[in-house]
């Protein structure tokens, strides 16, 4: 196990990417501009009319080689993509939902040509998978707003069988997979043997992958940075911070976005400074920790242009300051 992590600590910097049907409306709904990755649920918007955003996704601008090489030019040694987010729209081809990628204008599989890319350019691929899903009909609990959708003869173990489904063809068809990096594991229906057991599966399927402290349960934030106790995860995920001090024997990764969204929004100029990212990554580096630096691609399939920027700012200034 401590094998198996070397690579991650030695990596210190990654890109996390969230993209997925909540790019289209880019933070917009009803003339609120405030929104990101979790829209439909905080503009409350019903199913059936998020489920038309799957026609209005068509990045004919993605190009993974692009992605990569900007991730790889700014010191970046691997890429955590949302496969699935809160939303339940699986980001792949897969045979488990028709909520899928291959039911918009794209008919393509993003995941696919990342692999590829990874590969090319020696990034480790890695996935983001929520546990939660405000859209299969199995998982519970509904939102308190959702009145529409009727919880009868809903039932979680058929979910959690839906979940392995996906988790297994995430894990066969792109090769070795870094880290899978769990989320949404907070609501009441997740419970710590389930994460577990989760733990386990993704273990069995790959036996080096290395799984975030989110899988388990209680183990949000700081909260799982401890190593006592019978928990399940490789390493511990504080976010929007760097902690005071590092955790002498405890992995831990920091993760950040560039403004004051993860996904897509048009409105958000809240961008940091590149001299102040640079600061963050040396300071979580300096504390052993690893630093996970978002970028929120459109819908078009391009990174926003201040990221482009700050990206490129970042490389210059590892190239000249990094060890390799
Ligand atoms: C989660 C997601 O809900 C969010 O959309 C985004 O993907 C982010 C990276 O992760 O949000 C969290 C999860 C955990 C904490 C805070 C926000 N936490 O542990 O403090």
């Amino acid at each position: 196990d401590q094998q198996k992590m070397q690579w991650w600590r030695d990596a210190r910097f990654g890109l996390f990417i969230h993209w997925g049907l909540y790019s289209v409306p880019a933070g917009e709904w009803n003339g609120n501009t405030s929104y990101g990755e979790w829209i439909r649920s905080t503009a409350q918007i019903p199913l059936a009319t998020y489920d038309k955003f799957l026609s209005q996704f068509n990045p004919t601008q993605f190009n993974a080689d692009d992605w990569v090489r900007m991730a790889k030019d700014a010191g970046m040694k691997y890429l955590v993509i949302t496969t699935k987010h809160h939303d339940g729209f699986a980001l792949w081809p897969t045979a488990t939902t028709d909520f899928n990628v291959m039911n918009t204008p794209f008919k393509k599989d993003p995941l696919k040509e990342l692999a590829d890319a990874c590969n090319k350019y020696g990034l480790q691929l890695c996935f983001y998978y929520s546990i939660m899903d405000w859209h299969h009909p199995d998982y519970l609990p509904r939102r308190d707003w959702e009145s529409d959708r009727s919880t009868e003869g809903a039932d979680f173990s058929r979910y959690i069988t839906y979940m392995k489904e996906q988790l297994k063809e995430l894990l066969t068809n792109y090769g070795k997979i870094g880290v899978l990096w769990f989320d949404g594991e907070w609501e009441d229906t997740w419970t710590h043997e389930l994460g577990k057991d989760l733990y386990n599966y993704v273990k069995n399927l790959q036996p080096d992958i290395i799984i975030n402290n989110r899988v388990d349960k209680g183990r949000a934030g700081m909260a799982g940075l401890t190593r006592t106790g019978d928990f399940a995860g490789d390493f511990g995920t504080p976010e929007q911070e760097i902690p005071a001090t590092g955790f002498p024997g405890v992995d831990w990764e920091s993760c950040m976005t560039m403004n004051s969204n993860w996904s897509y929004n048009s409105h958000d100029q809240n961008w940091k400074s590149s001299e102040d990212l640079i600061h963050k990554l040396i300071e979580t580096a300096s504390k052993g920790g690893n630093y996970l630096l978002n970028v929120g691609p459109t819908a078009a399939g391009v990174f926003p242009q201040p990221s482009i920027e700050r990206l490129r700012d970042i490389g210059s200034w590892m190239s000249v300051n990094s060890a390799s």
